[in-house]
């Protein structure tokens, strides 16, 4: 948990980067994510993003937590360590808990509702505040994906139907309050781990299960140490381009442009990609023996949504949010 203190700290440094702004004839743009470089997210941003600001700047992509521990990224861009990051609202969270609406089981609908509710106007605070107080731009929205509980257990031995199915499951979650929420919201046991750790626990049954989208699960390799998926679709999943504001102030307006329209022609790009994925690895993992089945998803639904309703995360969001984000979806 980020303290306030650390907060202030945070704000401190980042004053001190933007201070110091960045020399636009020669940019090197670390970006660390512990996703993989074979993730379409990764693929998106070094296939459409480096080539468009080649002119002025050098795409420098960390993969697998390599140069930054998951979770830190933020902390790094504000204090001038990084300057680019694909990262999440349970992120954002630690910092302004009220990025927690966008990380609420059941709130997103679909890829194409998460790009309306990026491009409202209602989404304007939330980025003004992390600009002002973190000195990051959010450039993008880009689509992780549905995610799905996949459990080590075959279904003859647990099969998830409701909420209640999953009582006693030690479920992998990422390691903030956010998602251990949901965690609990889906009526599992959540245990806080780095993703770059996944895959082991599940190898070696520390952990029962883990939850992420299907291209992940296929990605990171946890078919080859898991028996099944509910598809429980819990989180229609996102991230956004982080972009270090000193940088950003350091650039000519055309690069300032530039810099902008591939973040969002990578992101439109790695969603085509992601979703394209998602519809067609059902039949692989099926192929690999997995069992691959739908829950009942109104109990899950309604589940979820009861442990939200009144809870101190939404507490924290801004008045009307929920309807305007609710009434831009079907
Ligand atoms: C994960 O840790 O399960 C997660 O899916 C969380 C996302 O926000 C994102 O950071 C992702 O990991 C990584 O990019 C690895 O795919």
């Amino acid at each position: 948990m980020i303290t306030k203190l650390t907060r202030r700290t945070l704000m401190a440094l980042t004053a001190a980067a933007i201070a110091v702004p960045a020399y636009a004839a020669d940019i090197t743009l670390r970006m660390s994510t512990p996703a993989s470089e074979t993730d379409q997210r990764s693929v998106a941003l070094a296939e459409v993003f480096a080539p468009a600001v080649a002119g002025f700047a050098t795409y420098q992509p960390h993969y697998n937590g390599s140069l930054i521990a998951q979770g830190s990224e933020l902390e790094s861009i504000a204090s001038g360590d990084l300057e680019m990051s694909i990262t999440s609202a349970q992120e954002l969270a630690q910092f302004f808990p009220e990025f927690s609406i966008f990380a609420t089981g059941y709130v997103h609908q679909s890829a194409a509702h998460q790009v309306a509710v990026f491009n409202d106007p209602l989404m304007e605070p939330f980025k003004q505040k992390v600009e002002d107080e973190l000195g990051v731009k959010l450039l993008a929205v880009m689509y992780l994906g549905q995610r799905h509980v996949n459990l080590r257990q075959s279904k003859d031995e647990l099969t998830v139907m409701t909420p209640e199915d999953l009582a006693g499951v030690n479920l992998r979650m990422p390691g903030t309050d956010a998602w251990q929420f949901l965690g609990s919201a889906l009526g599992a046991n959540p245990t806080p781990m780095a993703f770059t750790e996944v895959y082991t626990a599940l190898q070696t049954g520390s952990v029962d299960g883990q939850d992420n989208p299907l291209p992940t699960v296929v990605d990171a390799k946890f078919y080859e140490v898991t028996k099944q998926i509910a598809l429980t679709s819990h989180l229609v999943d996102l991230n956004y381009v982080a972009f270090s504001k000193s940088v950003w102030d350091g650039l000519t307006a055309e690069q300032q442009a530039t810099v902008q329209a591939a973040a969002e022609a990578a992101a439109e790009s790695g969603r085509q990609a992601q979703l394209g994925k998602e519809a067609e690895l059902v039949a692989f993992l099926t192929e690999q023996g997995l069992d691959v089945y739908e829950p009942d998803l109104a109990a899950f639904r309604s589940h979820v949504q009861a442990q939200y309703a009144g809870s101190e995360l939404a507490a924290s969001w801004p008045e009307g949010v929920l309807d305007k984000i609710n009434a831009l979806g079907n």
